[in-house]
């Protein structure tokens, strides 16, 4: 099976000079030569690509073996051939973005059992299906922040619609259920939620998706896409049809794919991470539990490199920190 690869550079070398070259004590509280592999939802995935990447640079930073791995789809299913093959490569630490909360768990639990140590980051399995969770930011805090941008946009009222990834993935249904609690609050009672579409976190099908609901309620005042493959398409799709200017099109981006369409005025504002630094702290995050300094226990503290210390939270989850909200005046200074 033709399995997309890509590698940090080897680090032997300067994982045995790492105390004097490397990035000091830090680096130096690590076992050396680490076989870290990150298993994202999709390897193509811009936003994932992005997250990989800075794991692969953290990795590289503390003298470890880094790779991603993955498939091309988000399917359920997709990631389990890959988790078997890290298993019989004796990993020392997968860093999975689960694709569902459950259909992976057996294959993570396996591995576990081998001694290999298993971090979600982004989206996150069933707790017994890894040791720690790399979150991108609070859930709910997520959640309900894309109420209160997207309610803004429409002026306080009108009908709006969700455009999400999978039907199945965790980080987007947990902040979905963040968004319905927080439109039980009075002051939405005159904004609607009247679907939920899934784009599968393909662009195509994002698109036609969005077609769809724009045909389906013509008195749509705004899309909101909490994927960065969903907004990306969405506005693609509004940026040149008559919807441009009266349907909002909000959500979670990366910068640098909506940058175009908040300069042509399709786009007001979105929000985001950096991915980057997600990768990278969950990169540290799995060589601390694979270096024994951590086990996975609430209260717990590992040092994330240029991150700083970091503590595990209540059931295993890790937090990078607040979302940061892109307009027309800060998307230039972002470059992810
Ligand atoms: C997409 C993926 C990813 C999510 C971002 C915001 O790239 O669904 O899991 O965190 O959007």
């Amino acid at each position: 099976m033709f399995k997309p690869l890509r590698h940090t550079g080897t680090a032997a070398l300067c994982a045995a000079l790492l105390a004097i070259s490397c990035g000091g004590a830090l680096a130096a509280d690590l076992k050396s030569g680490l076989k870290i592999a990150f298993l994202p939802k999709q390897i193509n995935n811009p936003y994932e690509v992005i997250a990989d990447d800075g794991g692969l640079a953290a990795i590289k930073e503390f003298g470890g073996m880094g790779k991603a791995v993955g498939p091309s789809d988000a399917g359920a299913s997709s990631q389990v051939s890959y988790i078997n093959t890290l298993i019989t490569q004796h990993q020392d630490a997968i860093v999975i973005a689960a694709n569902d909360a459950n259909a992976v768990v057996p294959y993570l639990k396996k591995a576990m059992g081998q001694g290999i140590k298993v971090v979600t980051f982004d989206s996150d399995t069933a707790p017994e299906g890894r040791q720690l969770f790399v979150n991108q930011a609070n859930a709910e805090g997520i959640g309900r922040g894309q109420v209160q941008l997207v309610a803004k946009l429409m002026g306080g009222e009108g009908e709006f619609a969700i455009l999400s990834a999978t039907p199945n993935a965790t980080n987007q249904n947990t902040w979905i259920k963040w968004m319905q609690d927080e439109l039980k609050k009075p002051e939405y009672s005159k904004i609607k939620l009247v679907k939920i579409a899934y784009g599968n976190d393909d662009d195509q099908k994002s698109f036609v998706e969005t077609q769809g609901l724009l045909q389906a309620y013509p008195n749509l005042k705004a899309i909101v896409a909490p994927t960065t493959v969903g907004i990306a398409a969405a506005a693609r799709y509004i940026s040149t049809s008559s919807s441009k200017g009266k349907v909002a099109v909000t959500g979670l981006g990366t910068p640098n794919q909506m940058r175009a369409f908040v300069k042509n005025g399709t786009v007001t504002a979105f929000q985001l991470w950096d991915p980057a630094e997600l990768g990278y702290l969950a990169a540290y995050a799995a060589a601390s539990l694979a270096s024994g300094k951590i086990s996975g226990k609430e209260g717990e503290t590992f040092d994330a490199g240029k991150l700083g210390k970091r503590t595990v939270g209540a059931q295993g989850e890790i937090i990078l920190g607040p979302p940061t909200t892109f307009d027309a005046s800060n998307i230039d200074k972002y470059n992810f």
